[in-house]
């Protein structure tokens, strides 16, 4: 019940969310937040009915692995995760490994191969290194899903992507644009050099930078590196604004980078903004319009959106229901129907949905759900 008063706010903060960014003017917002308040009515409409949609996963045994413990953003997705499959009559096991690199992930799939397990849903430290290992479990006959963070095309038989690759890196160039009032140097604030989802956002935007004379004032001094871990993100963070002290906008594309960052520029003052991606509950204190605040806005995606949508997926696989080739269309229980797709990297995808902007607008709403 609580999962489905959540989608009914999140409906309604979604479509406001990206509407509102978009248009302007004072009727189109009004016509925006009529939508969401239809959204937010079907939504609870539906919310008091029951679910039936979704294959069962009566008797499944599936391994949720993220990229790294102790980061709020995937103890949020596995939570979501797990109420689903439950709910489905399935058992989960979350696994982390011990630091955010290929090798220990490997470490974390030896063990889970050993095992009795239906489906491995993985976010991926690394694209081609884990490609063995992930085929050994294939071959074992276990279905192999990724849901955030997506290893090469070989690896998987289906990657779940919060939002596309595009559209994060557009949302994100332009909000450095803006807040950059259009020229100046800023600097990228990533998670690890190996990370395969922040590389292709990083990638996609600096092919947007290069391809549009709109971005051509706007100078990328560096890419910097805080492994996700809050105390090197803090530290890279302090480097930045010390190497170049024109500085004028960091893009943290991390929950635990923008976080770090977010709380280091504030407590100092500095001049330099930030934008990137980050969850409103880490990013609440810090999100202001005003001089007092180090972040004027930035994006993610819908957590709990995420954690069921790569369940239902994963079930889906388990059940035979989609086998993870382009064009399959299955029911993800209450998320609806959602159409596997070619990926950029000559994988296959499923989108969830648009990133979703954050500002002081919504924050405070938003922050409560994850
Ligand atoms: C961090 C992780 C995760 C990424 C988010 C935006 O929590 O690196 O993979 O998707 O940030």
């Amino acid at each position: 019940m609580k999962k489905k008063v959540i989608s009914a706010l999140l409906c309604a903060t979604m479509v406001l969310g990206s509407v509102c960014s978009v248009f302007a003017s004072e009727s189109e917002t009004e016509a925006a937040t009529e939508a969401a308040t239809e959204a937010a009515e079907e939504a609870g409409t539906e919310a008091a009915e029951e679910t039936t949609g979704g294959s069962s996963a009566e008797g499944q045994k599936i391994a949720l692995v993220g990229k790294s413990a102790g980061n709020a953003f995937f103890e949020v997705a596995a939570a979501s995760f797990q109420e689903t499959v439950e709910a489905e009559g399935g058992t989960v096991e979350v696994v982390y490994p011990e630091t955010a690199t290929a090798d220990a992930q490997i470490r974390v799939l030896d063990n889970l191969i050993s095992q009795d397990f239906d489906a491995i849903c993985i976010a991926a430290n690394d694209v081609n290194a884990l490609q063995a290992k992930l085929q050994e479990a294939m071959d074992a006959g276990i279905k192999v899903s990724s849901f955030d963070s997506a290893p090469n095309a070989d690896s998987r038989q289906v990657f779940v992507n919060q939002a596309g690759t595009e559209q994060v890196a557009q949302a994100l160039m332009d909000a450095v644009y803006d807040i950059a009032g259009g020229e100046g140097q800023w600097a990228i604030l990533s998670a690890t050099s190996q990370a395969a989802n922040q590389n292709a956002w990083i990638e996609a935007m600096q092919s947007i930078m290069e391809s549009d004379d709109k971005y051509a004032n706007l100078e990328l001094v560096e890419v910097a590196y805080g492994d996700d871990e809050p105390q090197k993100s803090t530290d890279q963070t302090a480097a930045l604004v010390e190497k170049y002290p024109d500085l004028k906008v960091i893009c943290a594309p991390t929950t635990v980078g923008i976080a770090a960052a977010a709380k280091y520029l504030q407590d100092n003052g500095s001049t330099c903004k930030l934008t990137g991606l980050g969850l409103p509950s880490e990013m609440i204190e810090y999100t202001g319009a005003d001089d007092a605040h180090s972040c004027p806005y930035f994006y993610l995606w819908d957590m709990q959106g995420l954690g069921a949508l790569s369940a239902y997926t994963t079930i889906a696989l388990v059940n035979g229901d989609i086998t993870g080739a382009s064009g399959e269309t299955f029911t993800a229980g209450d998320l609806g129907e959602y159409t596997i797709t070619d990926a950029a990297d000559g994988g296959t995808e499923i989108i969830l949905g648009d990133p979703l902007q954050f500002n002081p607008d919504n924050i405070e709403e938003m922050a409560e759900l994850y």
